[in-house]
């Protein structure tokens, strides 16, 4: 496979950040039409190339440098970065800028009848996530043992469901922790959407498309602050 000359960059295909990630990259005069059944949009004004996919592939793919930025949300960021260490795989990418979206935090939550008296009240139990990661290196900062019980979804239910005695998940309104009975205890994690660029060099002309549209976003950002 040829390297493209044209700057790639990773958005999530549909989700929680794919509508902002779009509308920031058109405020910065990218256009693109997405059509919803193609991985790629190509920009007609610019070479730009959208890869269009899951959130938690972002990461890999700027690290491998497949792509060359990619927007994604911190939480998912560190995860993954946290996991490739463990493996040996390349984990590095440059955080060029967090955005003003995807506002979130990682939280710890239990049932409203559980007696919380601390991150010790969970020492030996067990706590569904899809963050073993970031969880785990909260809990050996606190020396608390806990027990995996990892979830890709559903995590909210787990207690209820008799599957762990609490949970760790992504917070914002806290309006899912109330309907399913739970409480939140600890922030684990603050996150926001960010952009990060691979390390790998870039040929002259791509690193500055690259400048061109971090200063447009540090401009449109700044705006709305
Ligand atoms: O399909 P794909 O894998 O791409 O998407 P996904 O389902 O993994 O992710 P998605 O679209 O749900 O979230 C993408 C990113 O949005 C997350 O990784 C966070 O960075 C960010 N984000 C911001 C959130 C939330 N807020 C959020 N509230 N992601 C998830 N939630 C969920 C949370 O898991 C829980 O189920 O919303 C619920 C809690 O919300 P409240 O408002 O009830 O507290
Ligand atoms: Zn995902």
């Amino acid at each position: 496979m040829s390297e493209s000359n044209r700057l790639r960059i990773a958005i999530q295909k549909s989700g929680r950040l794919s509508k902002e990630s779009q509308k920031l990259l058109k405020t910065c005069g990218v256009k693109f039409n997405v059509n919803e059944q193609r991985l790629i949009a190509h920009s007609d004004n610019m070479p730009i190339d959208l890869l269009r996919v899951r959130d938690d592939d972002i990461p890999g793919l700027v690290m491998d440098g497949v792509v060359d930025l990619g927007i994604i949300g911190e939480n998912v960021l560190e995860e993954e970065q946290i996991e490739r260490q463990s493996l040996g795989k390349p984990a590095e990418c440059i955080k060029l800028r967090e955005l003003d979206f995807g506002a979130c935090r990682l939280s710890l939550a239990v049932p409203n009848e559980f007696d919380y008296q601390g991150v010790s009240s969970l020492e030996g139990l067990r706590i569904a996530t899809s963050y073993p990661n970031l969880l785990r290196r909260y809990m050996e900062q606190k020396g608390i043992n806990y027990r995996d019980c990892m979830l890709k979804g559903s995590v909210e239910v787990a207690p209820r469901a008799g599957l762990s005695d609490g949970i760790c998940d992504l917070v914002s309104t806290g309006a899912t922790l109330e309907a399913n009975g739970l409480y939140e205890t600890d922030v684990i994690y603050r996150s926001m959407a960010c952009i990060i660029q691979s390390t790998q060099s870039q040929p002259d002309d791509k690193q500055a498309l690259i400048n061109k549209i971090l200063s447009r976003i540090n401009g449109v950002v700044r705006a709305k602050e």
